[in-house]
């Protein structure tokens, strides 16, 4: 078990010893565990102390190399491509012996990130400026990364992001479990079975060459975007890990799932759960406004099924976790991952729903 002294211990690593006034935990990540320092020092007073989850990234001294590479090339772009607003990019810290990852006598692997002062996060989005904000700093993180070529970045997660796989995973554990019948199980379960038209749809433009490979952020919700408590413009997009090789639909799909959904992604009000066209408009737009640039014809055309299939695809990774016994996403209580799979199957249901309202908004920001 990680305690107060033994982090304390941790977090020197990184910082002279005698300086840290506290440690508490930060954000609700499902992945890693995340701690913010804050330290009694004249210049910084805080940083990100994290411990990689080695069970989902097999390969932490990779993840920090895509890291570096990755902040290094954009905190010397950012300067020119934000004007003159205000953009932060996390910088990795490094140890008293100059390493970005520290290994503790458990084997658990930490890191330090630099922390972005006077700034705060959603779960949920208050209004269409706010969602305008989220898109825009998508859009600005997809620039700054674009020319950054993709093969300079090693693929820490594969199969991140590549719907048949997860298909297949799921049927591997559905053979394998028994779960208990009850609606939502039975409801989900149907929901799933009604889906398998569309899951290959990106894969194939992918693999067809409609759509190309790019860098992407790869977990780009809208908590992972920061804003500025005073002038509530968005400033940086954290959570790098899964930066790597793939299509920037994956980005768009995911910010817009976790975006347009004004009950979050947490709540356990499932069936109260839709998409908000008047936020997913907002967020394209911020979005489209920065990135039309670099898009083409065709990434248009697939950005509805991109929302749709999103947002499946990550109520199929809860419910296999759930089937598996939960082992990938970190549990609040037992049902939890089948509550968070009801709610992105009831997200993609008001999607489909809405198919004519969603593509009419894409085709009028054009
Ligand atoms: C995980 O740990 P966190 O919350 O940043 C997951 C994302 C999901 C997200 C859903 C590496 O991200 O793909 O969209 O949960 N990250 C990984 O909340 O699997
Ligand atoms: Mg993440």
């Amino acid at each position: 078990m990680i305690n107060e002294i033994n982090l304390i211990a941790i977090a020197e690593q990184f910082t002279p010893q005698g300086q840290i006034k506290g440690i508490q935990s930060l954000g609700n990540g499902n992945i890693n565990d995340t701690f913010l320092v804050t330290l009694d020092s004249p210049g910084k007073k805080h940083f990100v102390l994290q411990r990689i989850n080695t069970q989902v990234f097999r390969q932490p001294a990779l993840v920090m190399q895509n890291m570096q590479i990755l902040t290094d090339h954009v905190n010397a772009r950012q300067s020119h491509a934000a004007g003159n607003r205000r953009w932060e990019v996390p910088r990795v810290l490094l140890t008293q012996e100059s390493q970005n990852l520290w290994t503790d006598q458990n084997g658990g692997y930490w890191r330090a990130i630099s922390f972005v002062e006077n700034a705060q996060s959603f779960d949920t989005l208050a209004d269409s400026s706010q969602a305008s904000e989220i898109g825009y700093a998508l859009g600005m993180f997809h620039n700054l990364i674009s020319d950054l070529p993709p093969a300079k970045l090693a693929d820490t997660l594969p199969g991140f992001h590549i719907t048949p796989t997860y298909c297949q995973e799921y049927e591997n554990i559905l053979r394998k479990a028994c779960p208990h019948s009850s609606p939502e199980v039975n409801y989900c379960l149907q929901f799933v079975r009604s889906c398998t038209t569309f899951v290959d749809i990106l894969e194939n433009a992918k693999a067809t060459g409609k759509l190309p490979l790019r860098l992407i952020h790869g977990d780009p919700k809208i908590n992972n975007v920061l804003f500025d408590i005073n002038t509530h413009k968005a400033i940086s997009i954290i959570d790098l890990d899964t930066v790597k090789p793939g299509l920037v639909h994956y980005d768009i799909g995911d910010c817009l799932r976790s975006g347009c959904n004004p009950a979050g992604e947490e709540t356990e009000q499932w069936e109260e759960v839709y998409f908000d066209t008047d936020l997913c408009q907002g967020i394209l737009q911020g979005y489209l406004d920065v990135a039309q640039a670099f898009l083409s014809e065709n990434d248009y055309i697939y950005i509805y099924p991109a929302i749709r299939l999103i947002s499946f695809e990550l109520g199929l990774r809860f419910l296999t976790d759930y089937l598996a016994g939960d082992v990938y996403f970190k549990i609040k209580y037992p049902e939890h991952n089948l509550a968070r799979a009801l709610v992105q199957f009831k997200l993609t249901e008001s999607i489909e729903s809405q198919e004519t309202n969603i593509r009419q908004i894409i085709q009028d920001l054009r």
